[in-house]
């Protein structure tokens, strides 16, 4: 593998960062996860402008256009012979000394890493998973706003972790109001009365490139879609429910908190727009090669 840091490809094990990089050191910094499949880089643009939005509001410039940076890249990819690869982006602040002051880190870093993407196991798309809500809540949007993709994800590590010990996969995440928000990872969606519904940004979501996709394939087939604030109750008694993410892609939620959602089976709306989304991440994106 060549793992491409400040404008150097580098081996596997010869790729290395500085212990005073504040990445390391702080979390200060900001990544993407991005996919391609079938040779095709799924919605680059869309993770590229999130990526330069999350490096904005944390004040910190990337060295490089955007450009460069599509083509640093698209160049790791075609280097490490891939074609469906989960790409990590990284910006950090760079190496500085052990103060939290930013401005003593003259140069961010940049790291790609184009990996093989290891899928969920396919029982999960076709039961449908159970989730549980968690006691550890989302970062309220005026401490690190949710909507930056930053590299301190503790709070979704903690989240994971309540999870992970309760027997689960993934975990359902309130905000401070006892609001719906999201999961570690993905994005929420349920379906009512042939209405699809999802949070908005502002209760303090990462406003995720799968979701917005989505939403897109919905009203495409005339479904309705209605970001509004819900609560767990909303869920309960919802006919369907899937997650949407990179790497997860669009997955059926069967059972919240030990209520069974629906019928018990991914809906067919979920299916639907499962089909859909498979179809676009393999017709659409930016051609690797
Ligand atoms: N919410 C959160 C908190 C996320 O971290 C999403 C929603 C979905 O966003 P996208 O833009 O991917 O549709 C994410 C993204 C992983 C992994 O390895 C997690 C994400 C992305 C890629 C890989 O668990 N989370």
């Amino acid at each position: 593998m060549e793992i491409y840091i400040d404008g150097q490809y580098y081996a596997q094990n010869k790729a290395k960062i500085s212990v005073f990089d504040h990445g390391l050191l702080y979390g200060d910094g900001v990544f993407e996860g991005i996919r391609s499949y079938n040779g095709r880089v799924f919605k680059l643009n869309e993770h590229l402008e999130r990526l330069y939005e999350s490096a904005h509001a944390i004040l910190l410039t990337i060295p490089i256009s955007i450009t460069e940076m599509e083509q640093a890249l698209l160049t790791t990819l075609q280097r490490n012979h891939l074609r469906d690869a989960y790409i990590r982006l990284i910006v950090t602040r760079g190496v500085g000394d052990l103060g939290l002051d930013p401005d003593k880190c003259p140069t961010p870093s940049i790291i790609i890493i184009a990996d093989t993407i290891v899928l969920y196991p396919a029982e999960y798309y076709e039961k449908g998973l159970d989730i549980i809500t968690v006691p550890a809540r989302r970062n309220i949007s005026e401490a690190v706003n949710p909507r930056i993709k930053s590299l301190n994800y503790l709070n979704n590590i903690l989240a994971k972790i309540e999870g992970k010990q309760a027997g689960v996969v993934e975990v359902l995440m309130l905000n401070v109001d006892g609001h719906v928000v999201e999961c570690s990872g993905d994005n929420i969606f349920y379906l009512k009365k042939g209405e699809l519904v999802t949070p908005p940004t502002h209760v303090g979501i990462l406003e995720g490139i799968t979701r917005n996709a989505v939403i897109n394939l919905a009203e495409k087939r005339q479904i309705k879609v209605v970001e509004k604030v819900f609560t767990r109750h909303d869920l309960y008694i919802a006919e369907e429910c899937f997650l949407t993410g990179t790497a997860a892609e669009v997955i059926p939620v069967v059972k919240i908190d030990n209520r069974v959602i629906g019928n018990g089976t991914p809906g067919t709306v979920t299916k639907d727009l499962i089909h859909d989304f498979h179809q676009l991440t393999q017709t659409t994106g930016t051609q690797i090669y």
